[in-house]
């Protein structure tokens, strides 16, 4: 019989653990982070308790398909989308983080730009923060740092709104989004966020041509030298639309061929609207993975 024996792991945000408030989340393998939007073009509108039941069903399902994470915004980041209101984004998206955390139990997410609705979401019981912004308002950086949450670093140019309008990179796609990340690192150190909380996002559809968008998937081994878990969300993306020539609800057989090559060079956390099968697409690559670790 052969021995397999157990060298160091390969990759150096492996066997990480992250302490988000009163839960643990273990990044020794892919995970699934579910997409709760709580946006007006979502859902119904028919009122705040229609929207809060919806946002309720919508979770227990996300949670029932095993994401271990939900990740809840009330802003559109669209381009073209409305820019919204601290109160009106503060209703949306406090109730249903208390929801989730008092129903469920749940490891929430908060997908926001403001400080304000930071500390208010940590307050209620959110595990982590997700900025689309990487923390550039002001005030941000700082609430953040008194939060004790994990953060995600995302990489984008500009804001939402104007992301899009021809998108130009000197360097190689990979090499500009690793020393954006590289200096915001730094940024969010100096500021008290240690880099043991930090998880990296390369931004796939922010501020980047279907190209960059293509080039930075498959070179995203590259953005494993920072040694941070990696989250990557591409669910029914441009990215697929532009390639395939699909509209958004047929979008899922192209997202997960992107899951597996994303699981493949490194993603830890895959932020998806649809969880089932998501899953069963990470589990699949990764068993076949399992063979690259405990051989070589
Ligand atoms: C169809 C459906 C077309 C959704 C486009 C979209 C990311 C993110 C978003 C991401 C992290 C979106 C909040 C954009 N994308 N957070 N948020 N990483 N960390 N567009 O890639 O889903 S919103």
């Amino acid at each position: 019989m052969s021995e397999s024996i157990a060298i160091g792991a390969e990759s150096t945000s492996a066997d990480v653990v992250l302490h988000c408030g009163k839960h643990f989340l273990d990044l020794s393998r892919p995970r699934v982070m579910g997409i709760l939007n709580v946006t007006p073009d979502s859902f119904s509108d028919g009122g705040r308790h229609n929207r809060l039941d919806d946002a309720r069903r919508h979770a227990e399902r996300l949670l029932r398909e095993g994401a271990a994470i939900i990740d809840v915004g009330g802003e559109s980041t669209r381009p073209g989308a409305d820019a919204v209101s601290l109160d009106a984004e503060r209703e949306r998206v406090l109730p249903v983080v208390e929801t989730l955390v008092e129903e469920f139990d749940a490891l929430v997410s908060v997908d926001t730009s403001s400080p304000e609705l930071m500390s208010e979401a940590a307050a209620a019981g959110a595990g982590l923060i997700n900025d689309v912004r990487s923390l550039s308002r002001p005030g941000a950086l700082e609430a953040a740092a008194g939060i004790d949450l994990p953060v995600c670093l995302m990489h984008m140019l500009g804001e939402p709104q104007t992301m899009q309008q021809a998108p130009h990179y000197d360097r190689p796609i990979e090499d500009a989004v690793a020393d954006f990340l590289r200096q915001r690192i730094a940024v969010y150190e100096a500021a008290g966020i240690a880099r043991e909380r930090l998880l990296i996002d390369p931004g796939f559809g922010f501020a980047k041509t279907l190209a960059h968008n293509l080039r930075l998937l498959h070179r995203m081994e590259s953005l494993d030298a920072l040694g941070l878990p990696l989250l990557v969300g591409m669910s029914r993306k441009s990215m697929i639309g532009r390639t395939l020539g699909r509209a958004v609800d047929e979008r899922l057989p192209g997202g997960l061929a992107l899951t597996v090559m994303a699981v493949e060079r490194g993603a830890r956390i895959v932020r998806v609207h649809d969880v089932a099968p998501t899953l069963d697409a990470i589990d699949m690559a990764w068993a076949v993975l399992q063979e690259r670790s405990d051989h070589e």
